[in-house]
């Protein structure tokens, strides 16, 4: 499954609305269906992320991970190498530019990357007040008409100016993408399958994350080609502006 491709770590994000401060987040495609996580329904996390309670998120950013990763740097023209074995290692490192060592790694690294993120975002995010996004669910037939076009995969520098020209100018998945067949597996989890690609998306959290009382969206993303040996990962804040049908990005989260 390990397919590796190039990092898009630290990519600023042009289509993206601008926001108050900034979060962080990640995880795989596991099985449980429902998320089962929370307080009330405008504060939630999926359970892939391992996170008991709010009062918590210190222990498990300490946590250790199942295996330690072998990361290397180049500082100032030194490569150096350090070991990262848990969320505060992770997210310490990774804006120096730490990444593993063996290609192999890379993907599996970004989706640890991502559930360290998003237990990081959590911890400064609030219950949503008003516009909770609650009944968000990717088992709606009608949800790749409220996701952006960024969502879907970038392997090339052409791809992300035409999926941020799209975002920016208010279009949906859907239309961005005419023909794409939607998979949801639960309300967090589905699989949006285009032509040659696919994006497996899952709502990592749902909350309060930019300060303004609105909810927003937590939301992974593992694209793959059906052919290339490509896969990249993405972690992003949607958020809901007053007057648009279409959730904007709020904010992209190096992972
Ligand atoms: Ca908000």
């Amino acid at each position: 499954m390990a397919r590796w491709i190039r990092y898009f770590a630290g990519a600023a994000c042009m289509a993206c609305t601008p926001v108050s401060p900034p979060s962080t987040l990640a995880s795989s495609i596991p099985a449980s269906a429902a998320p089962a996580t929370a307080n009330a329904s405008d504060l939630w996390w999926a359970p892939e992320l391992g996170l008991s309670s709010l009062p918590s998120i210190p222990v498990r950013l300490d946590q250790s991970f199942a295996d330690p990763y072998d990361t290397v740097a180049s500082l100032n023209g030194n490569l150096d190498q350090k070991s990262v074995s848990n969320c505060n290692e992770y997210l310490r490192l990774l804006p120096l530019g730490y990444q593993p060592l063996t290609v192999n790694d890379g993907t599996r690294y970004k989706l640890e990357g991502c559930k360290c993120q998003a237990i990081k975002a959590l911890e400064g995010a609030k219950p949503a007040k008003q516009e909770t996004l609650a009944q968000f669910s990717l088992q709606d037939a009608s949800v790749l008409s409220i996701l952006p076009p960024l969502l879907g995969p970038t392997p090339s520098p052409l791809e992300t100016l035409q999926r941020e020209r799209a975002t920016q100018e208010g279009k949906s998945w859907l239309v961005a993408d005419p023909g794409v067949q939607l998979e949801a597996a639960s309300m967090s989890r589905a699989k949006v399958v285009g032509r040659g690609w696919t994006t497996e998306i899952e709502v990592l959290a749902r909350a309060d994350f930019n300060g303004d009382a609105s909810g927003d969206l937590l939301i992974q993303t593992v694209s793959y080609g059906t052919e290339g040996n490509w896969t990249e990962v993405k972690l992003r804040v949607l958020t809901q502006v007053t007057g648009k049908a279409v959730l904007a990005v709020a904010l992209d989260i190096p992972v």
